[in-house]
C-alpha cells in the first residue's frame, strides 16, 4: 500500500493549492557532482526554463538537446503565515527520476518519470517566508528503468540516451508542480465502485485517512443536488434512478468527502465522478452491461516545442480531433498520461486504457522493427529482473492508486511488447499480474499489448490478460507493399487465435504505416497517404471477418518524435494526423467507418 496520498490537488476550505508553474532556473551537471557541491543551495549557473515542458526541443545544439545525465530545476515559492497541517509540493511527473531538496534538505526521492512526485515540506518549509525548492532530476535508461533502454558512453565522457522503445527520451518536469496546503489529519485517498440494480445504482465507497476522525460521504448531481449520503469511512450509497456514465455521453456526479463533524470540518474532498461498470463477457467488453466496440488511437504526449510537456490547448484539440473522427477510446501509449487527460476523458466519454512504462524489454534498440523480423532475445533471464520487477510492480500500483476512480479508465495495460515467449517472461508476468489483480477496487480488465513474435502457439502471456491486445503491421513491416501477401499472413494468425477458441475480446492496439503528407502516388507506393488508406482497407476487411475482433485502435493519432535513425524521417509518420494535429487523407476514412458503427449499447 503507498503511504502517501496521490489525491490530485483541489481548493475549497480546508485546502489550497497553488500551481508553482512558470519559469525555473535549470542546469545540466554532465558529471553528476551537482550534490556534493551543494547545488541544493543554490544553483551556481544557472539558465531559465519554462514549467511544464520537456527541455529537448527549446535548445539550438544537439548536445544540449540530447542530453543524457543529470539535471536541475531551482524555483522560489512563499508559503504564507497562516498555513496550519501540512504543506506538500506534487509534481505531476518528474522524467525518469528525482531526487526534491527544500531549502537545501533532502526530502524525499522518486523512480520513474510518468506518475506523481509527492514531497513532504511540512517540516522543512519557513512559513510566512520564501523557500527553495531544487530537483535534482536524471533521465538515464536502463534495462530495470521503466521504460527500458541503454546509455552509451563516448570516449569523451558524453552520455547519449539509447532507448529500446520508438519515442523520444524526453525529460524534465514535464507536468505541473502544485504547492499544496491540507490538514494534518486529512482525507488520505478514497476508492468508489458500483453496482447496478435495476434503474438504481450502489456506489460502494472507502475513505482512507490520517487520524480517526469522522467522515461523511455525499453525492451531488451535476445541479449540485444531494442524491445520496452516508457516514463511515467506508459504505454504500444508493443512487435512486441514477445517470449512467455512458461512453461518448458523460454523466458525472460529484463526491463530497467531509473529515470531522458539524460546520467546520478538519478536512473536506470534493472530486467528479461516474457511475458505469466494466465487465467482459464472452468475446465482449461491456460497459453498463452493453457491448462496446473501442475505436480509436495509441497516443502519445508530444508535441512542436512543448515535447512531452502538458497542455491543456492541445489536449483540447486532440479530444476535438478524436471526436470528429467518430472515435471513443485510447490508449495512453506507453506510459500513463498527465491526469488532465483523464479528467477530460471522463467529460468527454472516452474510455482510456491506462498503460504503465513497461515498453522496451527487448533487448534491441530497434525492437520494434527487429521484433517484425524475428530477431529478439528472452529479456527476463538476466540479474537485472529482480530489481525491474520491483520497479515495475510499484509503477503499477501508483498508476492504479492514482487513476482508480476514473470512469474513463475502463483497463489496465501492463506492458507493451515484450518478449513474452520465454518460461522467465511468462514467471515475471504472472507476478505483475497478481500484483495488479490485488490493487484495482473495480476489479477492471487486465491486458498488454503483444507483438508479432507473441504468436498463438508461442506465447506463453496472452493467458493472463481478460481481453487480448495484438500489435501488428501486416503489410508494413511484413509484407510491406504486398498487400495480398500481407493478408493472407494476418489472416492465417489470426485463424490460428480463432482455432483456439479463447471465447474473449481481442483488440488490435496498433495496426498502421508511415506516411508523409507531402507524397501522393497512382498507383500507390509506401510512405504515400494512397498506400495507407488500402493498407487501412485490408485490415478492416480482416478485422470485420472475426466476430471476438471487439476493437481498433490504429497507431498513431498523431506524428510523433522519435530518436533517429534510418526507419525513421524525423520520427514516427504513422499519424492519421500530423504533429501539428491537421488530418491525413485517410482520416477521412476513419471518420466514414467509425461514425457508421455503433458507439455504444450494439454489436458491431
Ligand atoms: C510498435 C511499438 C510502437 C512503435 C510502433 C511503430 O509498440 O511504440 O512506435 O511499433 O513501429 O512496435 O511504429
Amino acid at each position: 500500500m503507498l503511504n502517501h496520498s496521490l489525491l490530485y490537488p483541489v481548493n475549497n476550505r480546508c485546502r489550497t493549492a497553488r500551481t508553482l508553474d512558470g519559469l525555473w532556473k535549470f542546469q545540466f551537471d554532465p558529471t553528476g557532482c551537482g550534490a556534493a557541491q551543494g547545488w541544493q543551495k543554490g544553483l551556481p549557473d544557472p539558465i531559465s526554463m519554462p514549467v511544464p515542458a520537456s527541455f529537448s526541443d527549446f535548445f539550438t545544439t544537439r548536445a544540449e538537446r540530447d542530453y543524457c545525465g543529470d539535471f536541475w530545476y531551482e524555483t522560489e515559492f512563499f508559503v504564507p503565515a497562516d498555513w496550519q497541517g501540512r504543506v506538500l509540493l506534487r509534481f505531476g511527473s518528474i522524467t525518469h527520476r528525482a531526487v526534491v531538496y527544500c531549502n537545501g534538505v533532502e526530502i524525499t526521492r522518486h523512480e520513474g518519470g510518468f506518475l506523481p512526485v509527492v514531497a513532504d515540506l511540512t517540516g522543512a518549509a519557513v512559513r510566512g517566508g520564501v523557500n527553495r525548492v531544487s530537483v535534482q532530476a536524471n533521465n538515464e535508461l536502463s534495462e530495470s528503468s521503466l521504460p527500458c533502454g541503454a546509455v552509451k558512453t563516448l570516449p569523451n565522457g558524453t552520455k547519449l540516451a539509447k532507448p529500446y522503445f520508438d519515442f523520444y527520451n524526453y525529460s524534465g518536469i514535464q507536468r505541473s508542480v502544485w504547492l499544496v496546503n491540507c490538514p494534518a489529519q486529512a482525507i488520505e485517498d478514497y476508492s468508489v465502485d458500483y453496482t447496478l440494480e435495476g434503474a438504481d445504482a450502489l456506489v460502494h465507497y472507502t475513505v482512507r485517512r490520517g487520524g480517526d476522525l469522522p467522515v461523511r460521504v455525499r453525492l451531488l448531481d451535476a445541479e449540485g443536488r444531494e442524491v445520496a449520503a452516508a457516514e463511515g469511512a467506508e459504505g454504500t450509497l444508493r443512487v435512486a434512478d441514477a445517470r449512467l456514465w455512458q461512453v461518448r455521453n458523460a454523466y458525472l456526479y460529484t463526491l463530497a468527502i467531509t473529515l470531522g463533524s458539524g460546520e467546520s470540518p478538519a478536512d473536506e474532498y470534493t472530486a467528479r465522478v461516474g457511475i458505469r461498470t466494466v465487465e467482459v463477457r464472452g468475446t465482449k467488453i461491456l460497459i453498463n452491461g452493453a457491448p462496446v466496440y473501442l475505436r480509436g488511437f495509441g497516443k502519445h504526449e508530444d508535441f512542436d516545442v512543448l515535447g512531452r510537456g502538458f497542455s491543456w490547448a492541445v489536449a483540447k484539440r486532440d479530444f476535438e480531433c478524436m471526436k470528429w473522427t467518430g472515435a471513443n477510446c485510447f490508449r495512453t501509449s506507453h506510459y500513463p498520461y498527465a491526469e488532465e487527460w483523464y479528467q477530460m476523458a471522463d467529460e468527454e466519454g472516452f474510455l482510456i486504457i491506462d498503460e504503465v512504462p513497461a515498453v522496451g524489454m527487448m533487448r534491441s534498440t530497434h525492437n520494434f522493427a527487429d521484433a517484425g523480423m524475428g530477431k529478439y532475445t528472452y529479456f527476463f533471464e538476466t540479474p537485472t529482473v529482480p530489481a525491474l520487477l520491483a520497479n515495475h510492480i510499484a509503477q503499477v500500483e501508483e498508476m492504479i492508486a492514482r487513476d482508480k476512480n476514473h470512469p474513463s479508465v475502463f483497463a489496465w495495460s501492463l506492458f507493451n511488447e515484450p518478449e513474452t515467449t520465454s518460461e522467465y517472461a511468462q514467471k515475471y508476468f504472472t507476478a505483475v499480474f497478481e500484483a495488479a489483480r490485488a490493487l484495482d477496487p473495480q476489479h477492471r480488465p487486465m491486458t498488454g499489448a503483444l507483438e508479432k513474435n507473441s504468436a498463438p502457439n508461442k506465447c506463453r502471456c496472452y493467458q493472463l490478460c481478460d481481453f487480448i491486445c495484438l500489435n501488428r503491421y501486416y503489410g508494413w513491416y511484413i509484407s510491406g507493399a504486398e498487400l495480398e501477401e500481407a493478408e493472407a499472413k494476418f489472416r492465417a494468425e489470426m485463424d490460428q487465435w480463432a482455432a483456439k477458441n479463447l471465447n474473449v475480446p481481442f483488440v488490435f492496439t496498433e495496426f498502421g504505416t508511415d506516411t508523409l503528407p507531402t507524397e501522393h502516388k497512382l498507383p500507390s507506393v509506401m510512405w504515400s497517404q494512397e498506400y495507407q488508406d488500402e493498407y487501412m482497407a485490408m485490415n478492416f476487411k480482416v478485422f470485420d471477418s472475426y466476430d471476438f475482433v471487439q476493437g481498433e485502435l490504429v497507431w498513431n493519432f498523431a506524428d510523433f518524435q522519435t530518436s533517429e535513425g534510418i526507419m525513421r524521417v524525423n520520427g514516427n509518420k504513422k499519424g492519421i494526423f500530423t504533429r501539428q494535429r491537421q488530418p491525413k487523407d485517410v482520416a477521412f476514412t476513419f471518420k466514414r467507418r467509425w461514425e457508421a458503427l455503433p458507439l455504444a449499447g450494439e454489436e458491431k
